[in-house]
């Protein structure tokens, strides 16, 4: 069945029964995080990812600062007790509890073998989209107790500064202004049709026997990444084991080396955010403007690909631009590296029919891939449906360049598919309807954001 998107103005007082309805949506959201907590963080999920994840720590932390604080900078403050000594935020840090809950989990990482890991936390050996600054500024901005939250702030500072140092100048080697990743993962857009050019150049052979456990834990297989996937990020996993985790050595052999859009449009926000941050606290701030700017005109210069009018990746093993229409192509939107020019095509090629224009009618937007591509899925994982942590970059970038209806109809459709379809991990761009994981934390947390913002202007 299509649905139709609804009306256009986000306004929750025209979302099915009103006021009462939005109360019982809020408290909803607040049970999906409070659900999953697990001591001194909470887990993206459930079931499917029962450890602390990075970037979705970030999310969290902004969700529950609508609400409370201590936890929302408690949350932050966890992530970062596992930080390594290189600066680096893994992307897992494993909860001991929940040990054999998911592959590959930390003896299969063994990332104790580096000399960078932490003794006081097992992690992954890969990192994550640095949402974290913002998250920050978000939490502090709302904090009522300024005082504490100050402190707090204080704190976190030289461990931001440290994990933005470490993708400015160890995932920086030429010195570019952009920063590469090495696995799918670190991206947080695992199977994205981005990867499949650079994941075909691997050949997986030799990788040792593992078992997945995503498969078991209630979500259909055909939502899920490939075996094909999987055998890969395996081999790439191995690769970096064989070279302790040393980002120099795994950059001479790796082959999978992505100067990746989002990553360093979600950098380019962070950068001006840990500024922001710098200056209430009273640091100097020089060394992240200059950051800022440079990962700014990098991503304006080398990943806008002028005849195709979008932002395409890098892949520094063939050398070429991958020219893979997905939604992370809007990100530069997003911490305000898009040139007006560049920002005007972006917008008529997201209000194409390729990602559902407003008042289409017969779909949601803002899908995660090109519509129109034969490798559009409307149910696999990153290959298609709607996330709502792309919804809500992307709505607030949109606000930024000043595309105010846009970004209020995607705002829209986000709270109408909670609203409809509940708190899943993706949902269909045509139907609607949730997959993957239920209770998913940072849809639950970024639809507090909305509200709360909605809220404010009211
Ligand atoms: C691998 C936790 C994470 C998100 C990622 C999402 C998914 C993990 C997985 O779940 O990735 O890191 O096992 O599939 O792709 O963005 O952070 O929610």
């Amino acid at each position: 069945m299509a649905l139709k998107q609804g009306p256009k103005s986000p306004n929750p007082s025209l979302a099915g029964g009103g006021r009462s309805d939005l109360d019982g949506l809020v408290e909803s959201a607040r049970h999906v995080l409070r659900g999953n907590q697990a001591g001194d963080f909470t887990k993206p999920s459930p079931l499917l990812y029962p450890h602390q994840w990075s970037w979705d720590t970030g999310f969290i932390a902004i969700g529950y600062s609508t609400f409370d604080e201590e936890r929302a900078e408690g949350e932050l403050t966890a992530l970062f007790k596992a930080q390594w000594a290189n600066g680096m935020v893994p992307h897992i840090v494993f909860n001991d509890d929940a040990e054999d809950g998911y592959f590959p989990g930390p003896d299969f990482w063994d990332a104790g073998r580096a000399e960078a890991a932490p003794a006081a936390a097992r992690t992954s050996g890969i990192t994550q989209p640095p949402v974290h600054a913002t998250a920050a500024l978000c939490v502090y901005r709302r904090a009522g107790d300024k005082v504490r939250a100050l402190a707090w702030l204080r704190e976190l500072y030289p461990k931001l500064l440290a994990s933005h140092r470490f993708f400015c100048t160890e995932r920086d080697p030429f010195d570019e202004g952009l920063v590469y990743i090495r696995h799918p993962w670190e991206s947080g857009l695992d199977n994205s049709p981005t990867w499949d050019g650079p994941m075909s150049l691997i050949d997986p052979a030799g990788a040792p026997d593992y078992t997945r456990k995503d498969l078991s834990k209630g979500v259909d297989v055909a939502q899920r990444p490939s075996d094909e996937d999987y055998d890969r990020y395996i081999y790439l996993l191995e690769l970096f084991k064989r070279h302790d985790y040393d980002e120099a050595s795994i950059f001479s052999e790796c082959p999978f080396l992505v100067q990746d859009t989002l990553v360093n449009a979600v950098l380019t926000k962070a950068n001006a955010d840990l500024a922001e941050i710098g200056r209430i606290i009273g640091e100097t701030i020089a060394e992240v403007e200059v950051w800022a700017e440079r990962t700014k005109r990098a991503l304006r210069e080398k990943l806008w690909h002028e005849g195709h009018g979008f932002f395409d990746d890098y892949n520094l093993v063939t050398d070429r631009l991958i020219e893979v229409d997905t939604a992370a192509g809007f990100s530069p939107l997003y911490g305000g590296a898009a040139t007006g020019e560049q920002a005007r095509r972006l917008y008529s090629y997201l209000e194409s029919a390729s990602f559902c224009p407003m008042h289409h009618g017969n779909c949601f937007s803002v899908p995660n891939y090109n519509m129109q591509r034969t490798a559009f899925s409307p149910d696999n994982y990153w290959r298609g449906p709607i996330w709502i942590n792309m919804n809500w970059m992307l709505a607030n970038a949109l606000a930024a360049y000043g595309f105010e209806d846009k970004a209020e109809s995607v705002r829209h459709v986000l709270f109408e598919l909670v609203r409809r379809f509940g708190f899943h991990e993706y949902f269909d761009p045509h139907e609607g309807r949730g997959y993957g994981s239920e209770n998913f934390s940072w849809t639950a947390a970024l639809f507090l954001d909305v509200i709360h913002e909605l809220a404010a202007q009211e």
